[in-house]
């Protein structure tokens, strides 16, 4: 699955980065292991140095970018006074954009993930051009979805070094700042590009849809894979960990490879909805939605793009059919060990035999909740007919823990549980259970003894 051939490589790289930067002509988005990525790199490291020892005040600081996604522990409103013990223009505008990352909180619409994060990322990038005085910076990305590509990359690794030392940070997990890989001991990875085969971009029947399941699948593990729950596997403390910023750029590459293979983004009112960020100039912005659906009208472009599959137009089309719950369970408390549950079979239908009349059967987990991050992935498994425990897939609590003042709160749940949901076609190995259908969700590696994780609800649908 390596996608960088020698043809990208030479088109791509030197040549890219030799011609002038006309002011019409778009800035290339390179992987890092390309001359044009390791050049941006090392700009990348130099103003992250900078930011980190600018005053928090100041829009373009490190402190402040990080705040934007989230501030911990639910302090917004006693740093803004620490940070600005007067009323300005600086403080209104953090009063206005910290804590409001869109989609990884409770209540939030977990379709704003994919816009709310292109929009950040694009005045982040503006605001490093901005502190460079390099009007031909542009964010770089880590492809961990290539399988030789999977260990953080080495300048995020060195300690105290000169020039690469701002990118490092000590709230990594185990063996990650050493150059492992972060799929290490799992069996298959979870960092696949599954995702792009999703036909519509929001939920359509059983499926979560492109922007939910990358999201919950790809983006989630590499979170809860690199970081710990006060680093990048903890929504309120990712942002300060330089490899975020990286990490997310690759999640826009992989939106853009969608709609470069087909895949549609939502033109309907949902995309006059406007967030608010500080523009990197020393302004502010309130970028609707619409703005950034379309690539070519950005600013930017990437130098590789995920191939296939082709998304056919209309590929969701057809008339609306029911989904059917097959079997269910609902609350369900992962100890140590996680959880084997047993479904039970909904009044009225049995588990199966699924596949007839092009029926598929999908294996929904919804509603999780956790005190704190188990800092783990759990693996998800599904027995079949044989009595053979089967690998579905993963899921993990990233934006499962509430997170105080973060937009969405007022309206969420008490304990509550975010919107999202994970989506397996479970048809090859569910096709032909004829009892209650068992699901085990175990962890992979020791969860955090105080997470109390909880899976609010597991369904088979047929679709
Ligand atoms: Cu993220």
């Amino acid at each position: 699955m390596n996608k960088l051939t020698r043809r990208t490589t030479l088109a791509m790289g030197a040549a890219a980065l030799a011609r002038p930067a006309l002011s019409q002509a778009k800035l290339l988005r390179s992987d890092i292991r390309m001359p044009s990525g390791q050049a941006n790199l090392a700009k990348y490291a130099t103003a992250v140095d900078i930011m980190m020892g600018l005053p928090a005040s100041d829009a373009k600081s490190w402190t402040f970018q990080w705040y934007i996604h989230s501030v911990p522990d639910g302090r917004k409103v006693a740093e803004l006074k620490r940070i600005y013990p007067n009323p300005s223009a600086a403080r209104k505008l953090a009063e206005e954009t910290w804590s409001t990352c869109r989609a990884h909180s409770n209540g939030d619409d977990p379709d704003h993930f994919l816009p709310w994060h292109r929009m950040y990322l694009g005045f982040f990038e503006a605001t490093v051009r901005t502190i460079l005085k390099d009007p031909t910076f542009s964010l770089p990305y880590w492809n961990y979805t290539d399988p030789t590509n999977r260990a953080l990359p080495d300048a995020f690794r060195k300690k105290g070094d000169s020039k690469w030392g701002s990118l490092y940070r000590p709230n990594r997990n185990n063996g990650v700042n050493a150059g492992h890989v972060i799929d290490e001991g799992l069996s298959p990875s979870p960092l696949t590009s599954e995702a792009l085969t999703e036909a519509t971009y929001r939920p359509s029947g059983p499926k979560v849809g492109f922007c939910q399941n990358l999201d919950g699948s790809l983006h989630g593990s590499v979170h809860v894979r690199v970081g710990n729950g006060v680093g990048m596997g903890s929504i309120p403390w990712a942002a300060n960990d330089p490899i975020f910023w990286l990490h997310h750029c690759n999640i826009d590459r992989m939106w853009a490879s969608w709609n470069h293979n087909g895949g549609r983004n939502p033109s309907d009112p949902w995309t006059a909805q406007t967030f608010v960020f500080p523009n990197g100039k020393g302004g502010k912005a309130t970028p609707a939605i619409g703005s950034v659906l379309d690539m070519a009208a950005l600013p930017y472009t990437y130098d590789s793009f995920e191939p296939g599959p082709t998304i056919a137009a209309g590929a969701a089309a057809g008339p609306p059919r029911a989904a059917n719950p097959v079997a269910q369970a609902s609350g369900v408390s992962l100890g140590a060990d996680g959880a084997e549950v047993s479904l039970k079979a909904v009044p009225g239908r049995k588990p199966g035999p699924a596949g007839a009349a092009g029926k598929r059967l999908y294996l929904r987990i919804s509603q999780l909740s956790a005190k704190t991050q188990p800092g783990v992935l759990y693996d998800v498994e599904l027995r079949d007919p044989s009595g053979a425990w089967r690998h579905v897939g993963y899921v993990n609590f990233l934006d499962a823990v509430p997170h105080a003042d973060h937009s969405g709160m007022a309206g969420m749940p008490p304990g509550g549980a975010p919107a999202k949901t994970f989506s397996f076609d479970v048809t090859d190995i569910a096709s032909g259970i004829s009892g209650a259908p068992s699901v085990r969700v175990r962890p992979a590696g020791a969860p955090a003894s105080d997470a109390s994780p909880l899976v609010g609800r597991l369904e088979i649908v047929e679709y």
